[in-house]
């Protein structure tokens, strides 16, 4: 089976895409919690944020300004939230670094 965005980015799952380069794969959530809710993850393996590296600094950055992007293009021009999930007491439940951008609607602060 392997990692379920690792199969997202080799096209062997289906995802509504996007946005993608050579660095990052953004698709639309299968369970939105927003009504634009995208996530943005690098085609790098990653397990998360707390993973990451040094060597990762330059593709966490393609991860961020992909998010802008993603909500510029689909006019969240209202606002927007940009998260990520680490460890399971924060709610990460698919463990391959994702971005999720949120918007389309205001969103509470602080968040559950
Ligand atoms: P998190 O809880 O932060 O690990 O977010 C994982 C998100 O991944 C969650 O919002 C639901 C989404 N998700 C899980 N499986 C799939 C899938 O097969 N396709 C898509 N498009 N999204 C998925």
């Amino acid at each position: 089976m392997g990692c379920l965005f690792c199969n997202i980015v080799e096209g062997k799952v289906p995802a509504k895409l996007a946005y993608e380069n050579e660095h990052v794969v953004a698709f639309h959530d299968i369970r939105p919690m927003a009504p634009t809710h995208v996530l943005v993850i690098p085609r790098k393996h990653i397990v998360g944020i707390g993973e990451a590296t040094d060597e990762d600094v330059n593709t966490l950055g393609q991860v961020m300004l992909a998010g802008r992007r993603v909500a510029e293009t689909l006019k969240l021009e209202e606002g927007y939230r940009l998260v990520v999930n680490n460890g399971e007491n924060a709610g990460q439940s698919v463990f391959h670094l994702h971005l999720h951008v949120l918007g389309g609607r205001p969103l509470a602060w602080p968040p559950g």
